[in-house]
């Protein structure tokens, strides 16, 4: 068995529960292969830490391995979705579109993995089961389902944000007698739909690819829609020298810009800014719909906090849906009404709103038409039976916390993170918590996590936590904890920061709405300056944690 070089600490051992000879040793376990996972094994390795990897997938790319349902694309330009720790990488890797396949992305973070030499400290195709603080040796006893023990005295949380999917109970699903697909498991094989009668469950991200895409093969498309998701045209197409180029004139002004106290996804400026007359508004939308992407919910500081603003751009959303979608009841169903834009991650897609003209697709409105069962052969709703061959679950995931929650840890007092988290995730800046020493998560709750380029904000994590290993290893500390009083101020400041905005005000998986019985709590951090805040905790000493 590969045990990774043990530090000298570890090598001696001390009291607490006793290595065997099989038991995988390291100063840092990082548990995941996704982009955040990769950099930090890359970014413990240049400490000068031992570092072994654990990954469910036999691949390193974490949510990218899995998605790879016809259409997945990221829904952030390429561009922007890549690596910024590396020049060198950045001047080598091209991308060859504006939104980039999952399959090309999947080929980016093998890149990488293979570039920086990460695979070899990869344990592949192997789950984390639970983990325990041990109080003498302050050390993390990590089990895994293959059985393997890695003893290590960092846990480095690398799970994702979406990396767990939602499994929906639909009543009688387990009757369907053709394949069901869930997006966030697509199979490796491929899939084909030529002439079959297709069922999609979902109108969030994933299903707004995928629909498109499905419809073009499938003899007859029904989208069963709960929630009409407000989308935008991506305007996808190839890049260029002269793409990249600009790019890089602004990459190091907006990587500068992201340390800014003002930077963040809804600033102070926001509760200042006037509200535009409706037709300014309106022809900055109409602008921005041409451009394409995601950029409409940027177009003015209070879109997200001021609803005299966010029901403009609203109204104008639904209005392009109306004018794409000939059929007037299809398009009025499609509208989303009754909680604001941009609020629920707004969809990027490619001809989405569109492929409800061709004449083998059909809306079917959850909210007037319920399912009541599925059946061997098709869905039965309140008004009739759809006619299926395949099922396709778009139902997105236990986002946030699903994958923490699933592992049994605990904490030095016994607790476990569950038992900890029973009334919604608790964090001191997203990244650790009280009463979990040596234990971190990257783009955890309680941090901007997925509200912005989630890439670059698991590289700043990756980066703070690094140093703040380094500093307790300079101290002579092994045990670097939160505590309580600055985890409750910071859980009470992000409350505070969502709370000012229009976030709160829509059933999301940010909140955990999309999950039954999940605590109703906004997870991510939306206000502002966040990497200015965590540089001045850092220069503080690590303000908030205790070294011993
Ligand atoms: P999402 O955005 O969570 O979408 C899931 C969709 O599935 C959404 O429309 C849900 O409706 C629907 N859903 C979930 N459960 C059910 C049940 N039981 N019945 C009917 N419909 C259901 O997940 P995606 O995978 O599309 O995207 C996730 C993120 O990945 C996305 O935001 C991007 O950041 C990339 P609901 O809205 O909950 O009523």
């Amino acid at each position: 068995m590969a045990v990774s070089a043990p530090t000298q600490q570890l090598a001696t051992g001390r009291a607490g529960s006793p290595d065997a000879p099989d038991d995988v040793l390291a100063d840092v376990v990082v548990v995941g292969a996704g982009f955040a996972g990769l950099y930090a094994l890359y970014r413990f390795r240049q400490l000068g830490l031992s570092v072994v990897g654990v990954e469910d997938a036999p691949d390193v790319g974490g949510t990218w391995y899995w998605n790879r349902y016809p259409g997945a694309r990221c829904d952030v330009p390429s561009l922007f979705y890549s690596y910024s720790f590396s020049p060198e990488l950045r001047a080598e890797w091209h991308w060859s579109e504006k939104y980039a396949a999952q399959a090309e992305i999947l080929d980016y973070a093998r890149y990488a993995a293979d570039r920086f030499g990460l695979r070899p400290h990869i344990r592949f195709s192997t789950r984390v089961t639970d983990a325990a603080f041990d109080e003498a040796t302050d050390r993390w006893t990590v089990r895994t389902d293959t059985g393997e023990t890695i003893r290590a005295t960092y846990c480095i949380m690398a799970t994702g944000c979406l990396s767990v999917p939602n499994e929906v109970a639909l009543p009688g699903l387990e009757d369907f007698a053709g394949p069901t697909y869930h997006t966030a498991r697509w199979p490796h094989e491929p899939v084909y739909f030529r002439g079959l009668r297709v069922g999609v469950v979902g109108t969030g991200s994933s299903a707004i690819q995928l629909i498109p895409v499905v419809a073009e093969d499938a003899a007859q498309l029904t989208v069963f829609q709960r929630t009409p998701n407000f989308s935008v045209p991506a305007r996808n197409g190839p890049l260029d020298q002269a793409d990249e180029d600009r790019f890089v004139r602004t990459f190091d002004v907006y990587l500068a810009g992201l340390e800014s106290p003002d930077f963040g996804r809804v600033g102070t400026a926001a509760f200042d800014a006037p509200v535009p007359p409706v037709d300014v508004q309106r022809a900055r939308y109409e602008r921005l719909w041409e451009q394409g992407g995601g950029a409409i919910l940027l177009a003015y500081p209070n879109l997200l906090t001021e609803p005299a603003v966010n029901d403009v751009a609203a109204e104008f959303v639904r209005d392009r849906i109306r004018s794409i979608v000939t059929d007037p009841v299809t398009a009025e169903a499609l509208c989303p009404t009754g909680y604001p834009i941009g609020v629920k991650r707004i969809c990027v897609d490619s001809g989405y709103y569109a492929t409800f003209n061709r004449p083998n697709v059909a809306l079917v409105d959850l909210q007037r038409d319920p399912i009541e069962s599925v059946l061997a052969d098709g869905v039965r709703t309140a008004s009739g039976t759809v006619g299926l061959d395949a099922l396709i679950l778009a139902t997105g995931f236990d986002a946030m916390t699903g994958a923490l929650a699933r592992i049994d840890f605990r904490a030095r007092n016994g607790v476990t993170l569950r038992e900890a988290w029973a009334e919604g995730p608790r964090t001191y800046l997203g990244v650790a918590m009280a009463g979990f020493p040596n234990l971190f998560v990257i783009t955890g709750p309680g941090s901007p996590s997925v509200i912005g380029n989630v890439i670059h904000n698991g590289e700043h994590h990756v980066d703070w936590i690094a140093g703040c290993i380094a500093h307790g290893r300079n101290r002579g500390a092994s045990r670097i904890e939160a505590d309580a009083r600055a985890e409750a101020a910071w859980m009470d400041h992000v409350a505070e920061a969502a709370g000012r905005t229009l976030f709160p005000k829509a059933n999301s998986w940010y909140l955990g709405a999309n999950i039954e019985g999940k605590p109703r709590v906004f997870m991510p951090y939306v206000g502002q300056g966040y990497r200015y805040q965590c540089a001045a905790i850092a220069a503080d000493g690590y303000r908030g944690f205790r070294f011993d």
